[in-house]
């Protein structure tokens, strides 16, 4: 909303909410009277292990829309992985009330550092009592980890400032 005027997608409790690749171009932010043109690419969750019946907790899902879904969510992980080629930058973010030593964390990140793409780590959800910022920039000291929650809005002048220092 912050950036584009509008949702780049939808938001729901229920994993893999975004499925496809979704591209927005010539996004531009402000921050301490620098100006910044970009596009973003917004990419589905990546992960190891999708199971459908994850998605049957939900009133919503049949079992053939929860499958479905899975399979949307399978796809969306291999795209997303494809789309990491071609970033000038990756903004990782993560769940600060989860484990941030998860094989996929430390896979992804550790493939972008070694192909030179600066990233930074975004510990999301400080907002709420479980989550454990410390725990993220513990996990990840050579990289840049800042707090927000963006749901409440909180850190985001600090997300913009390491935005802008990601690209110099
Ligand atoms: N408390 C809290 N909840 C958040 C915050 N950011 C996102 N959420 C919630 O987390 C859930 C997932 O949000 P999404 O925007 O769908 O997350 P996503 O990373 O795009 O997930 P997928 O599209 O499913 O891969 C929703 O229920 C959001 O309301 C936050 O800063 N604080
Ligand atoms: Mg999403």
């Amino acid at each position: 909303m912050d950036w584009i005027g509008e949702e780049m997608g939808s938001v729901s409790n229920m994993p893999h909410e975004t499925r496809e690749v979704t591209l927005k171009e010539s996004v531009v932010i402000e921050s301490e009277g620098k100006k910044l043109t970009f596009n973003i690419v917004d990419t589905p969750g990546i992960t190891t292990k999708i199971d459908y019946e994850e998605f049957l907790k939900f009133k919503s899902m049949s079992k053939k829309k929860s499958k479905e879904r899975a399979k949307e969510a399978t796809k969306g992980v291999i795209d997303s992985i494809k789309w990491l080629d071609n970033m000038d930058a990756v903004v990782v973010v993560l769940d600060a009330t989860t484990n941030p030593y998860s094989q996929v964390n430390i896979t992804i990140i550790g493939n972008l550092a070694a192909r030179d793409i600066p990233v930074l780590i975004v510990a999301n959800k400080v907002d709420l009592k479980k989550a454990n910022f410390k725990k993220v920039t513990n996990a990840f000291p050579q990289y840049p980890v800042i707090g927000l929650s963006a749901k409440k809005g909180k850190g985001v002048e600090g997300f913009y400032k390491e935005i802008f220092k990601l690209v110099k």
